[in-house]
């Protein structure tokens, strides 16, 4: 049974992992964007099984950019801008409808390239909150701002069904591991620039190209 406690991870080891995505040149990494996005979905999965669905497709995605990384063109998967570079050479990618190509690096990576945004939108408004915020209205502004708008409608109510089992703030703090409440707003302080760092290389990388749209 689940008598062993896991090792208590700390929110603030997973937003690190997204420092590590940035090479001196600004381009991201895919080993460490993986890595971040791997630390996100344990840390939501220990929010409560509603948020399996969730996770699954995050997994799913997760794991195809991994397996591409870790594959035979591998060393064409070190950064994102090699991916794109690669794969856009090469015409791997559908770019009207999902066709030949329906795993792309580049179409997996934008899906959570979007949720990215989600992420740093949400956790703007924690780090903002007030003691009786609640978690699942921020939650629902951020995904109606960022994520909503790629999904359809049941996705749309599957995950604001979802959004009401998020757990209230102190609980979410505390979950977190990072420390007091102010201990946390100044951890979301640091690493949200970081974020958005990585969003909008990955968003200029993205617009350079026309690829924002990919089915
Ligand atoms: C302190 C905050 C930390 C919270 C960490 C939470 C990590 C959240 C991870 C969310 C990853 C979501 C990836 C979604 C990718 C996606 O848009 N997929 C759709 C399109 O894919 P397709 O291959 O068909 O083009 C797919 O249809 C999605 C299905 C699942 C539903 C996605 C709902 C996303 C809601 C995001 C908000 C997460 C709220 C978690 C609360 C902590």
């Amino acid at each position: 049974a689940n008598t062993v406690e896991e090792k208590k991870f700390s929110l603030k080891e997973v937003l690190d992992t997204f420092s590590l995505c940035l090479s001196e040149n600004k381009e991201v990494y895919i080993e460490h964007y993986v890595e971040g996005w791997r630390g996100l979905v344990r840390f939501m999965n220990s929010l409560g099984s509603v948020f399996s669905f969730i996770s699954k497709d995050a997994v799913n995605k997760i794991e195809i950019l991994a397996n591409l990384l870790n594959g035979e063109n591998g060393t064409h998967y070190i950064t994102i801008q090699s991916m794109v570079k690669y794969e856009l050479d090469s015409g791997l990618v559908d770019l009207t409808q999902r066709d030949k190509h329906p795993e792309s690096g580049c179409r997996t990576l934008l899906r959570l390239h979007r949720a990215l945004r989600w992420l740093e939108l949400f956790l703007e408004r924690l780090r903002t909150s007030s003691e009786d915020s609640k978690t699942s209205v921020m939650c629902s502004e951020a995904y109606n701002e960022s994520l909503a708008q790629h999904h359809g409608w049941i996705i749309r109510k599957a995950s604001g069904m979802a959004f009401c089992y998020l757990p209230g703030r102190p609980t979410f703090f505390e979950v977190m591991n990072v420390g007091t409440p102010e201990e946390v707003v100044a951890m979301l302080g640091e690493a949200l620039p970081i974020i958005s760092d990585v969003y909008n290389i990955t968003e200029n990388v993205y617009t350079q190209h026309e690829l924002l749209q990919l089915p």
